[in-house]
């Protein structure tokens, strides 16, 4: 299996690994260990606080057991997403109703299964009040940089995400992922949002923020911006390599005016496009990659898990994916399969192949 899975992968293959010392060096030697070996894991955001017809309602004592990925697959995905929107104002739950208590234990739960967790960030507009897709102002990310007059109230915010993190636990390394989609504009920290150098300043201090000041290093750093870009426009807001470790791309299917079949070929050669160039990069700054986020809202494709999403991958040395969430309050926005959805037999062939992996 591994011979018929390296001969798939065009680009992947034995990597510079630093030896393992840390919690940190561990994950990293892991994903590697997946690139190398042609397989992929599989994640699912906000796996286990809800699903399509379902929601966690007892935050303290769910054993979190449910999960709309398991009921179809009969195992939870590797990777578990969550996002900290709303942790920078002291809230107790998330911008999508995720009580933060509900989102540690259930991270603690994850990585006790053998699974990994990946956290990104939906921060409110820290200028004009407005939430992360605010972008009415350009002033934005220059206003928390230093001498900035948001400047203080923005550590206070990265304060209680770095309280969040460490609450985890001291010896468990997750993926954060923040100022992601950064070359598009729809959040406050975009591409005509603030200047290339603004936004490298803003990566860099929440880096140093978190890793000197909080002194949390199992953070595994993950850049990721939108999928829709050219290969030059990928890298110019890239904060550098002391600062990232895993090299990541939102991308999703989107159907238009035109037909599910049309749309989905278009999807795959354009990931495929874009795992092209991310794979050069990849090796070049002896970086990891995933698919930070992608999926086909609604999943309207019948045989979408292996006909589409799968082929598309399956060459590319990418340690993960994940597929976003499955909304349990708007019926048609869900984005893996869920018990009783026409492609679920489908989803669970995809969990069954041999070069992705899910928590068995
Ligand atoms: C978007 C949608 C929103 C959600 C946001 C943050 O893609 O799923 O409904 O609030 O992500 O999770």
């Amino acid at each position: 299996m591994l011979l018929a899975a390296l001969a798939l992968c065009v680009g992947c293959g034995p990597r510079d690994k630093k030896p393992m010392e840390t919690p940190k060096d561990e994950l990293v030697h892991r994903l590697f260990t997946y690139a190398e070996e042609g397989k992929i894991a599989y994640g699912h955001q906000d796996d286990l606080f809800y699903g399509h017809n379902w929601l966690v309602t007892d935050a303290e004592n769910d054993p979190l057991e449910r999960s709309d990925v398991k009921d179809v697959t009969g195992k939870y995905p590797v990777i578990l997403g969550c996002d900290l929107g709303g942790i920078e104002l002291g809230a107790d739950e998330n911008l999508d109703g995720v009580p933060f208590d509900l989102m540690r234990r259930a991270a603690q739960k994850q990585v006790e299964r053998g699974g990994i967790v990946t956290f990104s960030w939906h921060p409110r507009n820290p200028l004009t009040g407005g939430d992360a897709w605010d972008v009415s102002s350009d002033q934005v990310v220059k206003s928390i940089l230093k001498g900035g007059e948001k400047e203080r109230e923005f550590r206070t915010w990265l304060s209680r995400v770095a309280d969040f993190l460490e609450s985890i636990g001291p010896d468990v390394p997750v993926v954060f992922r923040p100022w992601h989609e950064n070359i598009g504009s729809w959040f406050w920290w975009g591409g005509k949002l603030c200047s290339a150098q603004e936004y490298q300043e803003l990566y860099r201090m929440t880096w140093l923020y978190l890793t000197k000041d909080r002194g949390l290093t199992n953070i595994l750093w993950c850049y990721s911006p939108n999928g829709d870009v050219k290969p030059e426009e990928y890298m110019s807001r890239y904060p550098g390599d002391e600062f990232v470790d895993i090299l990541g791309v939102d991308s999703y299917e989107y159907v238009g005016n035109g037909t599910v079949a049309d749309a989905s070929a278009r999807f795959k050669g354009e990931l495929r496009r874009i795992l092209t160039f991310l794979t050069a990069l990849s090796y070049e700054h002896n970086k990891l990659m995933c698919l930070s986020e992608t999926g086909y809202e609604g999943i309207k494709y019948p045989t979408w898990w292996t006909e589409i999403l799968e082929p598309a991958v399956r060459e590319y040395p990418i340690s993960y994916l994940l597929t976003w969430r499955n909304a349990h309050d708007k019926p048609e926005h869900f984005y893996a399969a869920w018990k009783g959805f026409e492609n679920e037999a489908d989803m669970k062939a995809f969990s069954e192949l041999d070069n992705i992996l899910f928590l068995d």
